[in-house]
């Protein structure tokens, strides 16, 4: 039986990569067979892609190509390592995917949403998460989160109305599919905000987790 791919996304600090592995080992838990795994990156040549994407000046990229640079990670991320260890069984928990380009690349660096939507569609055919968890904090209070850390990448380096579009940017994503993402309050301390995205995964795909 086909796994299920869930998605974290939200803005910097916002407590993607620690939930990602609190998630990850509710599951193993209950019993799945879990891959973690990270945009942009994810796969050796989309990793290699990631590091002319996460360094240099803000400015480096032409916003299309920006795109087309995740875009190309991504393709050989779902195909070498997402769709191949769905198709065993396994989970897949994905620290962002394609909500971020039409966050970062859409509202935040002005490319067409419609340019964005054509490119998914040639890249990935149609292919998406089951269910995305977004981390929503007020911008100042995760990039104080994210400041803590010793290394800061080029997206940290981008103005603080880039990072107020990117919090609007998600929670528009929220609001237009209700279906496929849950809108986590992740201001909280650790542990409730791995309660919250624990009974969004067991509510809406259907396995009962460690409390
Ligand atoms: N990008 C893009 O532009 N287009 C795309 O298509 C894709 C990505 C896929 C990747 O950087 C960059 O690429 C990203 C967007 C862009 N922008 N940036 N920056 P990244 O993956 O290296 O960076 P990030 O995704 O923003 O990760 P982050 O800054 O490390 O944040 P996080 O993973 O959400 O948070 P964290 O590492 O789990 O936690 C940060 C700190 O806060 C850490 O010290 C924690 O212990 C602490 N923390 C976490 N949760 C809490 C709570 N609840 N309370 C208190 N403290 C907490």
């Amino acid at each position: 039986m086909r796994g299920r791919f869930i998605t974290l996304e939200g803005g910097e600090g916002a407590g993607k990569t620690t939930q990602r592995a609190r998630l990850a080992a509710m599951l193993r838990e209950a019993g799945r067979e879990v891959v973690e795994t990270r945009e942009p990156g994810g796969e050796a040549g989309a990793e290699a892609i990631r590091t002319l994407l996460v360094s240099g000046e803000p400015g480096r990229w032409e916003p299309v190509a920006e795109t087309l640079l995740h875009y190309a990670a991504r393709a050989q991320h779902v195909a070498r390592v997402i769709a191949p260890a769905l198709a065993r069984g396994a989970w897949v928990i994905s620290d962002r995917f394609a909500d971020s380009t039409a966050v970062y690349q859409g509202a935040g660096q002005g490319v067409a949403a419609a340019t964005i939507r054509a490119i998914d569609a040639a890249s990935l055919a149609g292919f998406a998460p089951d269910l995305t968890l977004i981390l929503d904090i007020p911008v100042a209070d995760g990039l104080a989160r994210a400041a803590a850390r010793a290394d800061t990448n080029r997206y940290e380096r981008f103005d603080a109305a880039f990072h107020g579009r990117i919090r609007e940017g998600f929670l528009a994503i929220a609001r237009a599919e209700p279906g496929r993402c849950a809108v986590i309050d992740a201001t909280r301390p650790l542990d409730d905000v791995a309660r919250a995205i624990g009974e969004a995964v067991g509510a809406r795909l259907g396995v009962t987790l460690p409390a």
